[in-house]
């Protein structure tokens, strides 16, 4: 896990544009504390309501950075094991992946500390990973096998794992329960906060302004995290909202721009945002900027509603790994080949993970009425679709 690291970076292109962003971070190497030091450009953050912005020097210890860029691997190593295994028909029904979004699991849970809590949305599978489910766990998941994270049963939208509430499929549903969360981290006095993810898609719903408003009323620690890739299903979103400024979509809560695609950036932004939450201010409406390299789910080849151009402009000018990648590579931290090798371990890992998950069973039909109550708990049947299905305990 990387939420115990305690380091920062950032940087930041315009409010919604696809354009690409040019690197302002420099790259300095310190050998007298052996720290590497990035100088970001003032410009790095955009804040709404905001007096301060976060530090525009910041420093990374080498491992850290490196630990970074090995998580930001393993959770497109598993979406590509995904990808692949949906082609081959060993995952069946819905299937989103982050492909390109990696920044931002990665960033988010590098800057958590261990009582800190995390829900998004159905785009789940690199919160998984980062949040420290075992990737086994996940691909039995996908696959449906009873060595997955709910026993088989939930699939690619219904994940979880220690501090971490899904993977939920209802659009925006998750916003409100994010804000329950940070509730309960008040009321019982935690010092943690709550990291609630939705997309663009869900930002423009009733659900999300209603917790905005309590969330600011109660001052409750909250970090609202609207990624903005760009779309929502096939609707871009320039067609769905008025207003695509989602940081500034709080109201009277401040919020801050920041480029998703930029691992440090993002991980920056969360330990500032976690200052200020747990400090008593309340909660802050963060807009991640990113881009999906895939379509909306496997269903959808992505390319109705963008142009292929489009896409391959976003992997060449701003893929989170290869930007990342060059600056450690700048600042000295690592070279080419030692990063091959860490490509490496982790393509094993997930190849091994991959296999295990595939040889695990499929769960007992049987299997199918238990945990739908947290336990039995008087409930003498449960409904089925007709009578004949009716299932008594
Ligand atoms: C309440 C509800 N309405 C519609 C859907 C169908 N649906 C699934 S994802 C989606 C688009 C959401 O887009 P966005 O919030 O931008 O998230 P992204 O998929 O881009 O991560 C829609 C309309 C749903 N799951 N739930
Ligand atoms: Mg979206």
């Amino acid at each position: 896990m990387l939420r115990s690291f305690a380091s920062l970076g950032r940087q930041i292109r315009p409010a919604n544009s696809l354009a690409s962003f040019a690197r302002a971070a420099r790259n300095y190497s310190s050998p007298a504390d052996s720290k590497v030091t990035f100088e970001l450009d003032s410009s790095t953050f955009v804040g709404h309501l905001m007096e301060e912005l976060p530090s525009t020097k910041i420093e990374l210890e080498p491992k850290a950075a490196i630990d970074i860029y090995r998580e930001m691997q393993g959770v497109r190593r598993l979406e590509m094991a995904a990808d692949a295994a949906y082609k081959s028909k060993l995952i069946r029904g819905f299937c989103h992946l982050c492909t390109g979004q990696e920044a931002i699991p990665v960033g988010i849970c590098s800057a958590l500390s261990e009582s800190d809590t995390v829900i998004t949305s159905y785009r789940c599978h690199g919160f998984t990973y980062t949040m420290g489910l075992p990737p086994v766990k996940t691909l039995s998941e996908l696959m449906g096998r009873k060595g997955g994270c709910s026993k088989g049963k939930g699939g690619s939208m219904h994940m979880y794992a220690k501090n971490f509430y899904g993977g939920n499929g209802i659009v925006g549903a998750q916003v409100p329960l994010g804000a329950g969360l940070a509730l309960a981290h008040k009321y019982l006095d935690e010092k943690a906060v709550n990291v609630c993810l939705y997309g663009d898609g869900a930002a423009n719903q009733g659900q999300v302004f209603e917790s905005f408003n309590m969330a600011k009323l109660w001052d409750l620690p909250v970090i609202f995290v609207c990624e903005n890739n760009k779309y929502g299903m096939g609707t871009s979103a320039s067609r769905a909202a008025a207003n695509t400024a989602y940081y500034t979509r709080g109201d009277s809560i401040p919020g801050i721009l920041v480029n998703g695609m930029d691992v440090l950036a993002v991980r920056e932004a969360i330990k500032f945002s976690r200052e200020w939450a747990i400090s008593g201010k309340g909660p802050l409406v963060l807009e991640m900027s990113t881009y999906r390299y895939g379509g909306h789910s496997m269903s959808d080849p992505g390319t109705t509603y963008r142009t292929r151009e489009e896409v391959q402009h976003m992997r060449s000018t701003s893929d989170p790994i290869t930007g990342f990648k060059s600056r450690l590579i700048e600042g000295g931290v690592a070279t080419e080949e030692e990063l091959k090798a860490i490509d490496k371990e982790i393509k094993k890992i997930i190849d091994a993970a991959n296999a295990e998950a595939k040889a695990s069973p499929e769960p007992d039909t049987a299997s199918l009425f238990e945990d739908v109550y947290q336990s039995y708990n008087g409930v003498p049947n449960l409904r089925g679709r007709v009578v004949s299905e009716t299932h008594y305990f």
